[in-house]
């Protein structure tokens, strides 16, 4: 299934109605006074979070919303009817920016929940409102109030438990291929992976977790090299990192000095990311020697003086994988159970978390622009081919297998 997970949209609210100006006529009253009804209140729009809602991609195709101006008022005190709110479905995990202030309107975290992004105009009020004992016959009355409109983006963050983290070819793709249904295309050549993906991964038969493949990263992608870091931003709401390091890359490379580079760009990115949990992953052990295995991981562990949590795979032969899932999943289940019980703990992962999303938001959009840039140069020295005239930066689409 196709994913999209941003699309910028105008939402404009319905305009009030009028109220009028009008004077009570009856036989058998003379002078009967004003009557002059009040204007409805224009359609307001509200963006709502669904769960059968699972991209934006509508939101590609139409991307103007109005909503419903009211009726004006009429005489015999009646009021105009009110504009139909309209109410856009997004799925739940959808951010609302303001385009214009880049302020958060909203942030939809579950079915149901929504939030007013444009009010509607208030009604005009009708000259019964301007009697006094000076005016018994006010000719006065007001316009409706013009519904508000603004710019919004929309963003989807792909909700990810754990989020691979590592270079071109260490095997990251393969690895989410033997732990889960996912199927992103694996080649022995870097870049294989241009848009991220989701799998489903299954600890046993009730528990589970989604973990994220994203494009390999290489040393100087904060500063752009490779496809940069722009894809990032989807482990910034994963709660652990697996960092895949192949332990001995056919280019020759030194997988210690490749590790610390990985890490490195991690931290120049969003030095808050660069605190999640990292589990390591010494990956395409069965390239190695069964009696020399041992010695070249410790050696490996050693130059990069790692302390945390380790594991020995070959995601190729599905070896080792599954103490990978299990010990993945304990540590999430923990620290679901902790949030769940703890408040202060909550809390705390609460306030880490809109810490990230700021700085990688900042981050993104700021790589973004630094890629459009790159890509006009090379565009202006006519190193781009037709085919590339589209690329403008924007990851938008990916592939999601929720497939089990
Ligand atoms: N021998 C061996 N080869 C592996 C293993 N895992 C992956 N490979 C091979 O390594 C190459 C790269 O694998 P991918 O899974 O595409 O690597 P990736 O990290 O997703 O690469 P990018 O998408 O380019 O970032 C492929 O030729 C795989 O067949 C493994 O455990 N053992
Ligand atoms: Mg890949």
């Amino acid at each position: 299934m196709r994913f999209v997970d941003e699309a910028v949209i105008t939402v404009e609210a319905g305009d009030g109605g009028n109220g009028v100006a009008s004077f009570r006529r009856e036989k058998f009253v003379p002078f009967g006074g004003p009557d002059g009804g009040d204007g409805g209140r224009g359609g307001s729009i509200y963006i709502q979070a669904d769960d059968d809602t699972s991209t934006l991609v509508d939101y590609r195709y139409t991307r103007k919303f109005r909503a419903e101006r009211a009726k004006n008022g009429r005489g015999a005190n009646c009021a105009g009817r009110g504009g139909e709110d309209t109410v856009l479905l997004v799925p739940v995990g959808t951010t609302i920016v303001d385009t214009e202030s880049g302020d958060i309107i909203g942030d939809l975290v579950a079915d149901g929940q929504r939030v007013l992004v444009a009010a509607g105009g208030d009604g005009g009020l009708g000259n019964t409102h301007f009697k006094s004992s000076t005016n018994r016959s006010p000719r006065k009355c007001t316009h409706g109030a013009k519904g508000e409109y603004r710019e919004i983006r929309l963003e989807l963050k792909v909700l990810a438990d754990v989020g691979l983290l590592g270079m071109p070819n260490a095997g990251k793709s393969t690895f989410i291929r033997a732990v889960s249904a996912a199927k992103p295309k694996v080649a022995d050549y870097p870049f294989t992976t241009m848009v991220p993906n989701l799998g489903v991964v299954d600890a046993d038969s009730h528990r589970s977790f989604v973990m994220a493949d994203i494009p390999g990263l290489i040393e100087g992608a904060s500063e752009g090299a490779g496809l940069g870091i722009r894809f990032l931003k989807h482990l910034a709401r994963t709660r652990i990192l697996l960092h895949i390091v192949d332990v001995q890359p056919i280019d020759g490379s030194d997988p210690a000095s490749n590790a610390k580079a990985i890490l490195n760009e991690l931290k120049k990115f969003s030095p808050t990311l660069a605190k999640l949990p990292v589990v390591l992953v010494l990956n395409k052990v069965d390239q190695l020697a069964e009696d020399t295995r041992e010695e070249w991981c410790n050696h490996l562990l050693e130059e990069m003086q790692w302390e945390g949590p380790v594991f020995k795979t070959s995601g190729l032969m599905s070896e080792g994988t599954k103490d990978v899932v299990y010990y993945l999943m304990d540590e999430i289940e923990k620290q679901r159970e902790l949030e769940a019980e703890d408040p202060e703990y909550a809390a705390q992962v609460k306030a880490f978390r809109d810490q990230l999303e700021a700085e990688t938001r900042e981050q993104t959009i700021a790589a973004k622009e630094a890629y459009r840039e790159m890509r006009r140069q090379q565009r202006l020295a006519g190193l781009l081919g037709d085919d590339d005239e589209d690329d403008d930066g924007d990851d938008g689409e990916m592939e999601v297998y929720y497939v089990r």
